[in-house]
C-alpha cells in the first residue's frame, strides 16, 4: 500500500484565492508541509484498497465487507512508524485483531 520513499510534489508558492490541483497518481503517503508556517501539515494517503478507515479517538475500526481470505493490515500515524499485522478473515462474520501498538 505505501510506496518504499514518500511520493513528492511541490506546488510552490502562489497567491492568495487561487487554487492549484495535483493527482496523487501513485500509492503511499503524501505530505503536504508548509514552507512558511512550520505548524501547517496535512497527509493524504492514497491506498490500493477499498479496504481503509480511520480510527475513533479511542484508536478503534472496522472495516466492513472484507471477503475471506489472507490480509495484511497497515496502520499508519504521522508521529509513530508504520505498523503492519497479517491477518487471516474468515467467515465468521466479525474478526478481531490484537492490539497494534505503534512506536515512534
Ligand atoms: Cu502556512
Amino acid at each position: 500500500m505505501f510506496s518504499p520513499g514518500p511520493p513528492r510534489f511541490d506546488l510552490g508558492t502562489y497567491p492568495q484565492n487561487t487554487t492549484k490541483y495535483h493527482l496523487f497518481d501513485k500509492p503511499g503517503v503524501w505530505t503536504m508541509l508548509c514552507n512558511v508556517h512550520a505548524e501547517m501539515s496535512a497527509y493524504v494517503i492514497v491506498a490500493e484498497t477499498p479496504y481503509f478507515t480511520t480510527t475513533s479517538r479511542d484508536g478503534k475500526f472496522v472495516l466492513k465487507d472484507v471477503p475471506p481470505g489472507k490480509y495484511t493490515v497497515r496502520v499508519w500515524h504521522e508521529k509513530a512508524k508504520p505498523a503492519t499485522l497479517p491477518i487471516d478473515v474468515d467467515e465468521r462474520p466479525t474478526v478481531s485483531l490484537p492490539s497494534i501498538e505503534l512506536k515512534r
